[in-house]
């Protein structure tokens, strides 16, 4: 009983610690299910039990200027909220190693294998484990406050902290990204839970084509964003 009443308020201290550090949503997930996913390097999970994610919103005003490509503005808040979400990240790891919990910080936006576009891990699926929102008809994490105008980090950790459970899926029958995506790369299927490929969900390889091989190379955007399925989406508008 002492335990359970300590990892409760252990944890709304942290999340409440995180808050206060400039987040706007946090959850926690258990690590055992995230195991199924690819993680680099392979026993990247094995000396931890929990994952923290963590996300803030984005400038409702920066999306309204999107219309058929990625402006510089909206580069430059992705670089800041990328910046911002690892100086969270790493403040909080910090505070758990303080008090005495082995904890590591994963990168807002780091790509370990540029070949297959994979990061360290997923932090849509850490944020899906962790409650903050479901995996939407976009492959993005959709959260019901702010839709998919959030971006995400991850602290993994083996602090005692009680876990968060995943939410529902409410995409139904919309069909706003599908429609709107300059690649027609949504396929426009439901997940009651995951995606188990990126495939299943869009194809793949016209979402990079129209991001990496041409976002990207606007001169004044340089990175591999879009935002036009993020911008429609009726959550968060
Ligand atoms: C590489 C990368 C890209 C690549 C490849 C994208 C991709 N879908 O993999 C490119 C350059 C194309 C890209 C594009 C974009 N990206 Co990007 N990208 C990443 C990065 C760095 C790694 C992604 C990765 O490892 N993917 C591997 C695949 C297999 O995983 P996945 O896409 O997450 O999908 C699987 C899992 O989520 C799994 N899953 C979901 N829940 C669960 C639960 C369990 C238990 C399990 C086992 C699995 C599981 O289901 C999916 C299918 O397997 C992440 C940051 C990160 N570390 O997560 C950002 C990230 C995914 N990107 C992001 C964004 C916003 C975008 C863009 C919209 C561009 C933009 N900023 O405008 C587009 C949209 C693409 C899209 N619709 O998917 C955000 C998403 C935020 C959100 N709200 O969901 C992230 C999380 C960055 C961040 N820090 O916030 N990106």
């Amino acid at each position: 009983m002492k335990d359970k009443n300590f990892a409760f308020d252990y944890t709304k201290k942290i999340k409440d610690r995180i808050i206060g550090l400039g987040a706007d949503l946090v959850g926690i997930a258990d690590v055992k299910p995230l195991k199924e996913l690819k993680v680099d390097p392979p026993d990247l999970l094995e000396p931890f039990n929990r994952a923290v994610s963590i996300a803030i919103k984005l400038p409702q005003a920066v999306f309204e200027q999107i219309s058929d490509r990625p402006t510089p503005i909206y580069k430059s808040i992705y670089q800041t909220a990328n910046l911002t979400l690892d100086q969270i990240a790493f403040r909080t790891a910090m505070a758990l190693q303080d008090d005495g919990h082995y904890s590591l910080p994963i990168p807002a936006s780091q790509v370990l294998d540029e070949e297959n576009w994979y990061a360290a891990i997923s932090h849509k699926a850490v944020a899906r484990t962790a409650g903050l929102g479901w995996q939407g008809k976009n492959l993005l994490l959709i959260t019901p406050k702010y839709g998919s105008r959030v971006r995400l980090v991850t602290v993994l950790t083996k602090a005692p902290l009680d876990v968060d459970g995943p939410i529902k899926n409410r995409c139904g029958k919309c069909s706003a990204c599908q429609d709107a995506c300059p690649a027609q790369a949504i396929k426009g299927v439901n997940t009651e839970t995951h995606y188990k490929s990126r495939n299943e969900a869009m194809y793949f390889s016209r979402c990079k084509e129209k991001v990496v091989g041409e976002f990207a190379k606007i001169p004044e955007v340089g990175v591999p964003i879009c935002g036009i399925c993020i911008k429609v989406c009726p959550f968060g508008r």
